[in-house]
C-alpha cells in the first residue's frame, strides 16, 4: 500500500537531480544534517508538514528524516508543487500527498492524510495545517509538542489566535527570525517574483511602469529587483511609514486608482484581500500584466474581473489573456496565486538554506521543550539567529571582526559619556 499520492512516480529521477542541485547550495542545512544524522535527536517524532513542495523543501524533509523523524508532507498551495520533486520524495519512502494543480478539496484531503499518523510536531506555511487541527481535529493537539510557521500571513493569523486564547499548542514564528525575514522575504521574494513574471511572459522589464502594491519586506525586495532591471517602479501602500520609506528609496508612490492608468506590470505583496478590483482592471491599459506574490490568492479580485470579461484564453503557461467587455486585454499570471512558486521555482536555494535551518532548529527546540511552553507564538532565539548567520558567512568564506574584551565592557558601560 503506497503512503503517497503524487502526479507520477516516473518523474522521480528528474526530481532527484533537482534535489541534488539544491543540496549543493544549502550548506547550512546540510551541516545540520551531518551533525544530527548520527545522534538522531528527532527519533520518535512524527512531523506533519504543509509547505510548498520544492527542491529546497525536499532538502529540509530529508534532513528531518535523517535526524530520526517520521515525516508526512503536503503542499501549502494548489499550484506550487513541483511534481518531479514530490516523486523523488515518494521514491525515497517519504509519505507525501501533493501534486500541481490540485482542487481545494484535494488540498484539504492531502492535509488530512498527513494527520493520520497523529503528528507530534507540525510545520506550516500559511497555517492551513494548524487550522485544520484546531478546527477539525482538536483531539490530535494533545500529542503535539508544538508547531512552526514559515510565512508572514500565517504568523499574523496565529498571533491573532493566541491573543484570543485559542492556541492548543505552542508555535515558533520562524518567519520572524532575522535570518529568515530579512533574507528570504527580501532577496528571495525579490528574485523569485521577477523569475515567475519572466517565465510566464518573457517581457522586457526595462522601461516598464512596474507597480508594486505593498512595501513590506516582500514588496521592497521585488521593487529593488525590478528597479535593478531598469523598470520605473511605482509603489502603492496604505501605511504612511512604509509609503515614506518607498518615497525616500526613490520610488514614485501613488494611489492604486492613479497607478492603474499608467502601469504596465502589477504585482501585489500586501497579504490583504481586494487590492486590485473591478474598477482597477477596467481602468488599466490594454495589455497590462497582473500578478500576486502574496501567500493567498485574495489580492486580485478575479471574481469581479470575470464579471467584466468577454473571453479568457491561456496564451502561455501560467498566463491567461482576459478580453474585457471594454475591448482591452489584461494578462493574469498563475491564476492570481503566488507567481514566484506557481510560475517559477520559488526562492533560490541559497536563501532557503537559512529559512529552513531555522525550521529545523525550531522543530528540534520544540521536540525538547514544547511540552513546557505556553500556548502562544514564540520567537526564534537571538542565539539561533546569530548561529545561523555565522555558519552562513563561514560557508561563504567571509570573516568578520570580533569585539575586544574592552569593547564588550564598553557596550555594557552606561556611565561612559563623551
Ligand atoms: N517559499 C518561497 N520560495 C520557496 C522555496 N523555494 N521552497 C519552499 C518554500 C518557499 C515560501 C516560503 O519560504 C516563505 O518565504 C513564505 O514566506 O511563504
Amino acid at each position: 500500500m503506497t503512503n503517497y499520492k503524487i502526479k507520477d512516480i516516473v518523474l522521480a529521477d528528474e526530481g532527484k537531480l533537482k534535489i541534488q542541485w539544491a543540496e549543493s547550495r544549502m550548506p547550512v542545512l546540510m551541516s545540520l544534517r551531518e551533525k544530527y544524522e548520527k545522534e538522531k535527536p528527532l527519533k520518535g517524532m512524527r512531523i506533519a508538514g504543509c509547505l510548498h513542495v520544492t527542491k529546497e523543501t525536499a532538502v529540509l524533509v530529508k534532513t528531518l528524516k535523517a535526524a530520526g523523524a517520521d515525516v508526512s508532507w503536503s503542499g501549502c498551495n494548489p499550484l506550487s508543487t513541483q511534481d518531479d520533486v514530490a516523486a523523488a520524495l515518494a521514491s525515497e519512502d517519504i509519505s507525501i500527498y501533493a501534486w500541481h494543480g490540485q482542487s481545494v478539496e484535494d488540498f484539504y484531503w492531502c492535509i488530512d492524510k498527513t494527520l493520520e499518523f497523529k503528528p507530534t510536531l507540525t510545520l506550516d506555511d500559511g497555517a492551513d495545517l494548524i487550522f485544520r487541527v484546531h478546527n477539525k481535529k482538536p483531539e490530535l493537539a494533545e500529542n503535539i509538542y508544538g508547531g512552526t510557521e514559515e510565512t508572514t500571513t500565517g504568523v499574523h493569523r496565529l498571533r491573532a489566535m493566541a491573543e484570543a486564547g485559542k492556541l492548543l499548542y505552542p508555535i515558533v514564528a520562524v518567519n520572524d527570525a532575522e535570518t529568515k525575514w530579512d533574507f528570504d522575504n527580501i532577496y528571495g521574494t525579490g528574485q523569485s517574483s521577477i523569475d515567475g513574471i519572466l517565465r510566464a511572459t518573457s517581457v522586457l522589464i526595462a522601461g516598464k511602469n512596474f507597480v508594486v502594491s505593498g512595501f513590506g519586506h516582500c514588496g521592497r525586495g521585488t521593487a529593488m529587483r525590478a528597479k535593478g532591471m531598469g523598470a520605473n517602479v511605482i509603489v502603492t501602500e496604505v501605511d504612511p511609514i512604509q509609503a515614506l520609506k518607498a518615497t525616500l528609496e526613490g520610488y514614485r508612490v501613488m494611489k492604486m486608482d492613479d497607478a492603474v492608468k499608467i502601469g504596465d506590470i502589477f504585482i501585489t505583496a500586501t497579504g490583504m484581500k481586494d487590492v486590485i478590483t473591478k474598477k482597477h482592471f477596467e481602468s488599466m491599459k490594454d495589455g497590462a500584466i497582473v500578478c500576486n506574490t502574496g501567500h493567498y490568492d485574495c489580492e486580485l479580485n478575479l471574481k469581479e474581473l470575470n464579471s467584466i470579461t468577454e473571453q479568457i484564453k491561456e496564451i502561455r503557461p501560467n498566463n491567461e489573456e482576459y478580453t474585457l467587455k471594454n475591448g482591452k486585454r489584461i494578462y493574469v499570471l498563475a491564476k492570481g496565486r503566488l507567481v514566484n512558486l506557481a510560475a517559477a521555482e520559488g526562492h533560490p536555494s541559497e536563501v532557503m538554506d537559512m529559512s529552513f535551518a531555522n525550521q529545523f532548529l525550531a522543530l528540534l527546540y520544540l521536540s525538547q521543550n514544547g511540552k513546557k511552553l505556553k500556548h502562544k507564538v514564540h520567537d526564534v532565539s537571538e542565539e539561533q539567529d546569530q548561529h545561523i548567520a555565522a555558519i552562513k558567512l563561514n560557508t561563504m568564506g567571509i570573516e568578520i571582526d570580533k569585539l575586544s574584551k574592552e569593547q564588550e565592557a564598553y557596550a555594557k558601560d552606561f556611565s561612559a559619556g563623551t
